[in-house]
């Protein structure tokens, strides 16, 4: 037999024999939820656009209900979809799926350590650090809030350099949020056009181009061929190695001029935990861990808040009586002769609605950030085991037409009471819920209405199109939803 009947008859027994271990249920698939029928191998990825995977979940939802399962290669994934069901995974077992699935490429990325991939002791006292880090516990004479005003300020005067000429506000808009991170981890923002940070923020970019590609989350799939394929992936790896070495030259830095009694930003109150855990062998406070929840910081930090600006930019051109109205509110309660702060926010229920809804609307990470369950659990009448994927669906929430109604359109409106108070509504998770909810929240509450205040007190927001032509609609949707590109002009007031 030459070896091309034998590499035959060999892929057809392991395709029937996967065949036959799926349908028998031996694949552990006993007592997951319904969902559509997997092929062997590839499972349900026929069944599945990847250009918008949240848009695939819904349809198959309305087939398979709220708790379904989807096999994304062999993998299978547990999908929950609608308030009830978010809840009950996210917040009542959500010890059971605080877990994240590693791969072999985050392996090699050094991510473990850090606070996005971690799993485990490790993952709650790095949880733990970062969420009293950012609460402003520790970090020294400058609030967050101070940090986030001096950028605003930058931010302000790098958008007076345009003369109210039509820009594309994406590097702008990019430098801000990325910055906020290096004023908190580093202790100092840089110029714009500071060489080094102009090159952070370009390797962040590609990274992110890269992870959010429809074909990665194709490859997230099949994490054990792809490290044999070769390709963009591999680019991936070389640019976090590059920006983690940056990390721990400045980390060095940090090291020689720490003054324990004056920590300056999140690398010297990590050294000085480092410090009182000397004696503690098990400790999960090391130099590794901090580089990867340093990275882990400008990773969930830049992109994220950065699209939110753009669209939310983009969706204020689109709707100007909204803009009039909180442009309307900035003048009264704020005025023109000095910089908004945080407190100014219970004042401002029309702009705190429009924040809210600009967040609900554009619905940034639709799936969520993908959980793994950490051990065997019985969830309504289903046996999930251990390792299994959960994919909750926030755009299911966001999007609810009960809670939000019409809620493919644009309106304030679904955050205001009638008599114009701030309406909070439970189905607004942008951040997730849960013991694993974002770690950023509050950073990023703080930034969205500091620098969209900070804008619309400085400038009026001119478009190049009639408002009815402005197209809103994401150009990507795949971990996160990318926002189209556009021009404006930035008119001083
Ligand atoms: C995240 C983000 C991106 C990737 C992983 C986790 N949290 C943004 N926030």
């Amino acid at each position: 037999m030459d070896a091309f009947v034998v590499l035959v008859l060999g892929l057809s027994c392991l395709f029937l024999f996967l065949l036959w271990r799926q349908s028998s249920g031996m694949g552990k698939r006993g007592r997951l939820p319904p969902g559509p029928t997997p092929l062997p191998i590839i499972g349900n990825i026929l069944q599945i656009d990847f250009k918008d995977m949240s848009k695939s979940l819904i349809n198959l939802s309305k087939v398979y209900g709220p708790v379904f399962t989807v096999h994304l290669g062999m993998k299978p994934t547990v999908v929950v979809h609608g308030y009830k069901a978010v809840k009950e995974a996210l917040e009542e077992c959500g010890d059971e799926f605080s877990g994240r699935s590693v791969s072999p490429f985050i392996e090699r990325s050094n991510k473990c350590g850090g606070i996005i991939f971690s799993n485990g002791k490790k993952w709650k006292e790095m949880r733990r650090f970062s969420l009293m880090t950012l609460r402003n516990f520790g970090m020294g004479k400058r609030s967050i809030e101070e940090r986030i005003q001096e950028e605003a300020f930058c931010l302000v005067e790098e958008l007076r350099r345009t003369n109210g000429s039509p820009c594309d506000p994406t590097f702008i808009l990019g430098c801000a949020p990325c910055n906020v991170i290096c004023s908190i981890v580093f202790q100092h923002r840089f110029d714009y056009k500071d060489q080094i940070f102009l090159k952070l923020m370009e390797k962040l970019n590609e990274n992110f181009g890269v992870s959010n590609s429809p074909w990665m989350q194709i490859f997230r799939a099949f994490p054990s061929i792809m490290k044999h394929l070769p390709g963009n992936h591999k680019k991936v790896l070389k640019n976090f190695a590059d920006i983690n070495s940056y990390i721990l030259e400045k980390i060095k830095e940090h090291q020689e001029t720490l003054d324990i009694n004056n920590p300056r930003d999140f690398i010297d109150c990590y050294l000085i935990k480092m410090e009182q855990e000397k004696h503690n062998q098990m400790s999960e406070f090391v130099i590794e861990s901090l580089v990867a929840s340093v990275n882990d910081l400008f990773v969930a930090g830049t992109e994220t808040t950065s699209a939110t600006l753009r669209h939310g930019l983009l969706l204020l051109l689109k709707h100007p009586e909204v803009t009039a109205k909180v442009q309307e509110e900035i003048e009264s309660v704020i005025g023109r002769h000095r910089s908004p702060c945080m407190q100014d926010k219970s004042c401002m229920p029309y702009t705190d609605a429009t924040v809210h809804e600009i967040q609900r609307f554009i619905d940034l990470i639709p799936n969520n950030v993908p959980r793994v369950a950490t051990c065997d659990i019985r969830f309504r009448d289903y046996h999930i085991p251990k390792g299994t994927n959960l994919i909750a669906s926030l755009t299911s929430l966001l999007h609810d037409s009960k809670e939000f109604p019409n809620p493919e359109k644009f309106d304030p409106g679904h955050f205001l009471d009638e008599s114009g108070h701030l309406k909070k509504s439970d189905f607004f998770l942008p951040f997730s819920t849960g013991k694993r909810a974002c770690v950023g929240e509050g950073l990023a509450r703080m930034e969205l209405f500091l620098f969209l205040t900070t804008i619309l007190q400085n400038f009026k927001l001119k478009s190049l199109l009639d408002p009815e032509d402005i197209d809103i609609v994401p150009v990507a949707s795949g971990f996160t939803r990318v926002p189209p590109l556009y021009q404006l002009c930035f008119i001083p007031v």
